[in-house]
C-alpha cells in the first residue's frame, strides 16, 4: 500500500462512478421494452444475459423449502440470530406522529405511515448475500410495509442461491422473483403480468441496476445508489498491524473498486500494516479482487497529530470507519461524518456486516456527509394534518390574506376570507 504524508492540499474524498452514454441508452431501452412487453421481455432478457430458460418468474414454495433443507442447520440458526439482533436494533427506530393541540381543540399534527410495498433487488453470483436480504427486509418489516418482494437474477440452471432463499424464508418472505439487471428494476417500478409494481426499490447492484434505479426514481422511490465498499481505519501505536491489515482486506475483497484507507499518526504502524496487507492478501481466495482494490484504492496517510487524522476521516466520510487507538471512544466522539463507526479492537468491521444489528447498507462515496444507513425511516413517510377551529381561523385569517396578497395570489386570500362572507349572509 502506498504511504503518504497527510497534507491539507490533497482531497481524499471519493467520487461517484457514472455510467457511459451507451450504458444509459441501453438501460432506457430495456426499461421501455419491459414496460411494453412485460413478462415476455423479462423471460427473453433472462435467457439472453443469465443463460436461464424460465417457465415462470416467481420462485415456487417448494424451491424455498428445499433450499432451507439443503442449508446447514447451524447456518440457519446463525442467520436467525443475526436477524433477531437486526430486528432489535431497528425496533428503536419506530416513529410515532405528534399533535400540537390548542386550548380550543384545534390542532396541527403529523401522522407517520409505512409505504405499502417494497421491492428488494439482490445481485446474483458471489454478491448474492443472505446478510443483505436481512438488512433490507427487516427495516421494511419493522416500519410495517405490507408487501415486501425480492427479485434476483437466476444462475444458468434457473435457480437462486440457497442462502438468499433461506434468509427470505426466515423473514417470512415468499414473494420472490427470478430476474436481474435493469429489466428487474423496470418490472418492480412499472409491474408486469406476474409482478405487481412496488412503491420503493432498495438493494445494491451493478452499473445497469444503478442506472435503472436512477431512471425510475420519481415514479417510485429508491434507496441510495451504493458504490463499492469502503473502509477507513484510524489507528495509533497501540494497534496491532495484522488486525488492521485483516480489516482493511475484509472490505477490499468485495470489489476491485473497493477502497481501504489507513489514517495514522505512527510511521512504524504504517510500514508494518503495508507489509501485512501484502502478506495476507496473497493468501486470500479472492486475491484477484483484493489486489486491484488495494493497489488502486488502498492508501495509508500519516498525520502529524491525531486531530489532523480525525479531520481527514471527517473529510473522507467513509462508509465504515474503525478506530483502534488509545481511548477510541474519545476519538469516535469527534467523528461527524461516517456511515458506521466501529470502536476498539474487538469491533472488527464484519461484526457490523453480519451480526451486531446495525444496518450494513451504508452511504458510500463520501455521501455520509449528508446521508445515513438504511433504516426504518426509509420505509416511513409523514403526512401533515391541519384542523383549524373557527376561533383559530378568526385569529389568523387577515394575516393569511395579507401574506397571500404579498405573493399576488388573490384567490388564496379570498379562499381564506370566504368563510366570513358565508357567515354574514347566513345570519
Ligand atoms: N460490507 C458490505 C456488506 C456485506 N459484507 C455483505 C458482507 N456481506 C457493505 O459495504
Ligand atoms: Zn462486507
Amino acid at each position: 500500500m502506498k504511504i503518504t504524508q497527510l497534507g491539507s492540499e490533497i482531497s481524499i474524498r471519493r467520487t461517484i462512478a457514472e455510467g457511459t452514454e451507451q450504458q444509459v441508452q441501453a438501460v432506457k431501452e430495456i426499461i421501455a421494452t419491459v414496460r411494453a412487453e412485460g413478462d415476455a421481455a423479462l423471460i427473453r432478457f433472462t435467457e439472453k444475459w443469465d443463460g436461464a430458460k424460465l417457465a415462470r418468474l416467481r420462485v415456487a414454495p417448494k424451491e424455498i423449502s428445499e433450499a432451507v433443507e439443503r442449508l446447514d442447520p447451524q447456518l440457519l440458526a446463525d442467520l436467525t440470530e443475526a436477524a433477531d439482533n437486526i430486528r432489535r436494533y431497528h425496533e428503536s427506530q419506530k416513529q410515532e406522529g405528534y399533535k400540537l393541540e390548542n386550548s380550543d381543540g384545534s390542532y396541527v399534527a403529523q401522522r407517520v405511515t409505512a409505504i405499502e410495498s417494497a421491492g428488494l433487488y439482490v445481485p446474483g453470483g458471489t454478491a448474492a448475500y443472505p446478510s443483505s436480504v436481512l438488512m433490507n427486509v427487516i427495516p421494511a418489516q419493522v416500519a410495517g410495509v405490507g408487501r415486501i418482494v425480492l427479485i434476483s437474477p437466476p444462475g444458468k440452471d434457473g435457480t437462486l442461491s440457497d442462502g438468499v432463499l433461506a434468509a427470505a424464508h426466515i423473514l417470512g418472505i415468499d414473494e420472490v422473483y427470478k430476474s436481474g439487471g435493469a429489466q428487474a428494476i423496470a418490472a418492480l417500478a412499472y409491474g408486469t403480468e406476474s409482478i405487481a409494481a412496488v412503491d420503493k426499490i432498495t438493494g445494491p447492484g451493478n452499473m445497469y441496476v444503478a442506472l435503472a434505479k436512477r431512471e425510475v426514481n420519481g415514479d417510485v422511490a429508491i434507496d441510495m445508489i451504493a458504490g463499492p465498499s469502503e473502509i477507513a481505519v484510524i489507528a495509533d501505536d497501540t494497534a496491532y498491524p495484522d488486525e488492521v491489515a485483516a480489516d482493511l482486506l475484509s472490505q477490499a475483497e468485495h470489489d476491485p473498486m473497493a477502497s481501504a484507507v489507513l489514517l495514522t499518526t505512527s510511521r512504524s504502524l504504517a510500514e508494518a500494516v503495508s507489509k501485512e496487507v501484502q502478506k495476507q492478501a496473497a493468501t486470500l481466495p479472492r486475491y484477484s479482487i483484493v489486489q486491484p482494490a488495494i493497489q488502486d484504492h488502498g492508501m495509508i496517510y500519516i498525520g502529524e497529530t491525531l486531530e489532523q487524522v480525525i479531520e481527514a476521516a471527517n473529510e473522507l466520510a467513509p462508509e465504515h470507519l474503525e478506530i483502534m487507538t488509545e481511548d477510541a471512544e474519545a476519538v469516535a466522539d469527534k467523528i461527524r461524518h461516517a456511515g458506521a463507526i466501529f470502536i476498539g479492537r474487538y469491533s472488527s468491521e464484519p461484526v457490523g456486516d453480519y451480526f451486531a444489528g446495525t444496518n450494513h447498507v451504508l452511504p458510500t462515496n463520501s455521501t455520509a456527509r449528508f446521508s445515513s444507513a438504511l433504516s426504518v425511516y426509509d420505509f416511513l413517510k409523514r403526512t401533515s394534518i391541519i384542523h383549524y377551529s373557527e376561533q383559530q381561523w378568526q385569529n389568523s385569517k387577515e394575516k393569511i390574506a395579507r401574506l397571500a396578497r404579498l405573493e399576488g395570489l388573490e384567490g388564496h386570500a379570498r379562499a381564506v376570507e370566504s368563510r366570513s362572507w358565508k357567515k354574514e349572509t347566513q345570519l
